[in-house]
């Protein structure tokens, strides 16, 4: 079993589907070894997404994941990383499958519903950001 980290992002929390998309996650055959809701400041946010600090989005990124409340969690399935990105579509909603979670909650680029950790050094970096190991029992 392999994990993976999710985040069902402020555009979809504040739109009510948090709701929708843990009932797909459970659907798909996911078990949610870790869950809570955050309202994350600016420099969390920045610290969360340095990788990408050099790239022309990255104010803009880090102002939406701080915008208000997100749901972080910890997803564990056979192959969960390669399977939650899967589930979640294309970055851009508009380039998204049907039944894709960023085509059916996702606005733009930007404002996609959901993030997915895309390698296991990512997984186990940005789990190890929202998570200490006595909440993944
Ligand atoms: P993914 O989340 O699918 O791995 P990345 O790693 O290319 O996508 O992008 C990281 C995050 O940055 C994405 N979740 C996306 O919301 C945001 N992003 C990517 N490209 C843009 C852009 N051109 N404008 C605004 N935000 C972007």
């Amino acid at each position: 079993m392999e994990k993976t980290f999710a985040i069902i992002k402020p555009d979809a929390f504040a739109a009510g589907s948090a709701g929708k998309i843990l009932a797909r996650i459970y659907a798909e055959g996911f078990k949610v070894v870790g869950l809570k809701k955050l309202y994350l400041s600016k420099v969390e946010a920045e610290g969360f997404y340095a990788v990408h600090s050099e790239r022309p989005f990255f104010g803009e990124l880090t102002d939406f994941m701080s915008s208000g409340p997100c749901v972080v969690m910890a997803l564990e399935a056979d192959n969960a990383i390669s399977k939650w990105r899967d589930l979640m579509g294309a970055t851009n909603p508009a380039e998204a499958a049907d039944g894709t979670l960023r085509k059916e909650f996702g606005s733009n680029i930007g404002e996609n519903a959901t993030h997915g950790s895309d390698a296991p050094e990512t997984a186990a970096f940005e789990l190890g950001y929202f998570f200490n190991g006595l909440e993944l029992l």
